[in-house]
């Protein structure tokens, strides 16, 4: 008798455990997300493959497409490690029309090897989702798809397979090619899938430069941060923060940034805290802090010739203490930096770690961190960004890691059920808003739209 109503009791508990478990897994495959870091961009950007006989613009900024998907930076780094620059010069290979480049990665990345890189398989999930069949290796006919499509009505289409509610851009201010579609067309952000990020790494990685451009840009500002400087800078920011409408600052930084304090005589710190800081605290704005990443240490690769590098997370603990009125997002490129900066995130309120930003966007790498700030963190962070520059990568990057996220909550919803503490399925789908969505808005001060 005794046995058999444990036998019981252990088939009940299995079955609460596996129902507990499809609760999360729906809870998270169903929950919109706010992707809080892209490259995106609407059609009003311009686009260089219109599909449908549409006109393109070989400098547009929205990029779409098969031939896209197979040359993101991320494969023509892997492709240059299976024919070398030797059997293939980098020169040859940029002077390849983009069709011909994908060609190329098509045959020797998916043919000839098979596609198992999370970028590869990443092209494939994508096909997969849109309803191609990737078992067909049929390229001409992915192209054939895609070039009957609109790309505006594609963009719906993409939001709606990758449970994307809206898109945050990233808007840098310093290249050419976007500032000036923002000075002809300020409606050019008009967009209400997609949300305005103002992108200004040279102010922080190259002030010399930055100041000489600004001068160019009718901002008469020195080399030497003087007082006149200051205020020009702070306005140069304050404008282009409201033309974008910008929701939050951000900047890429490199592995050696540091700041040592208010008295750190460094140019970026000086300019951190005499022009940057004081004008989102003014305007209330977060300032993204993505740190790590040392630029174009193969520039032959060009988007795809960075590295990462060991950053300093005590600089960013100090950033926070030593200015409380301002509110900090926070990701680092390297996985040796990722506890320390959990670990940060507990001591200060104002930073809000985010994402498995780009080398650390990998399955084994998402579920390690994930599994490690849940630990450490609780609900308290945003665990993922896309980091999409190809609109059709949404569908990959949010599939995959929607995956990595469930397994991690699975598990930790399962730990605390067996102390007796059942999360209900509206506790858990409220924390799922949380990591998906309102971590973002709330931190953003923006009422959720
Ligand atoms: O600086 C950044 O925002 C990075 O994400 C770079 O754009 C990088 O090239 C990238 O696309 N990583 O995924
Ligand atoms: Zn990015």
């Amino acid at each position: 008798m005794l046995i058999a109503q444990n036998q019981e009791n252990i088939s009940g508990r299995a079955q609460d455990l596996a129902a507990l478990e499809a609760t999360v897994r729906d809870a998270v495959r169903e929950q919109p997300v706010w992707d809080f870091h892209t490259h995106l961009y609407p059609p009003s950007f311009g686009t260089p493959f219109a599909g449908s006989g549409k006109a393109s613009d070989p400098k547009g900024l929205m990029l779409w497409g098969i031939d896209e998907l197979l040359t993101y930076h991320y494969l023509v780094a892997e492709v240059f490690r299976v024919v070398t620059p030797q059997q293939l010069s980098y020169d040859d290979f940029w002077r390849m029309t983009k069709r011909e480049q994908a060609d190329h990665i098509w045959k020797h990345l998916f043919l000839e090897r098979s596609p198992i890189s999370e970028a590869c398989r990443g092209v494939l999930t994508t096909l997969q989702r849109l309803g191609l069949d990737p078992a067909e290796r049929d390229l001409a006919g992915y192209r054939q798809w895609f070039d009957e499509q609109d790309p505006d009505r594609h963009i719906d289409r993409v939001m709606e397979i990758s449970g994307v509610s809206r898109i945050t851009m990233t808007n840098a201010v310093f290249d050419d090619n976007e500032r000036l579609r923002w000075l002809e067309n300020r409606h050019v952000g008009d967009d209400p899938r997609f949300a305005g990020v103002l992108r200004f790494d040279p102010l922080l990685r190259d002030w010399p430069a930055a100041a000489a451009q600004l001068v160019r840009w009718g901002y008469p500002v020195n080399k030497t941060l003087d007082d006149q400087t200051v205020e020009q800078a702070r306005k140069f920011i304050r404008d282009w923060i409201d033309r974008v409408q910008a929701l939050y600052c951000a900047v890429s930084l490199p592995p050696d940034f540091r700041y040592e304090g208010l008295e750190d005589p460094r140019t970026s710190s000086t300019v951190l805290r005499k022009i940057i800081l004081p004008v989102l605290a003014e305007r209330d704005l977060p300032f993204a802090m993505m740190i790590g990443s040392r630029l174009r240490v193969n520039p032959e690769l060009r988007d795809g010739g960075d590295m990462v590098g060991l950053a300093d997370v005590a600089s960013v603990a100090r950033i926070c203490s030593d200015f409380p009125h301002n509110r900090f997002f926070c990701t680092m490129l390297a996985r040796e930096n990722q506890h320390e900066l959990a670990v940060a995130a507990r001591k200060f309120g104002n930073l809000m770690v985010f994402g498995c930003w780009w080398f650390v966007n990998n399955p084994s790498l998402i579920d390690e961190i994930t599994r490690m700030r849940v630990e450490l963190l609780g609900t308290s962070f945003i665990p993922q960004h896309s980091d999409a520059r190809v609109l059709d990568q949404l569908i990959y990057k949010w599939d995959h890691s929607r995956d990595l996220i469930a397994n991690v909550l699975a598990d930790k919803y399962r730990d605390v059920a067996a102390t007796g503490w059942r999360p209900s399925e509206n506790e858990i789908r409220r924390d799922v808003r949380l990591f998906f969505h309102e971590n973002m808005s709330n931190f953003l001060g923006t009422p959720t739209p």
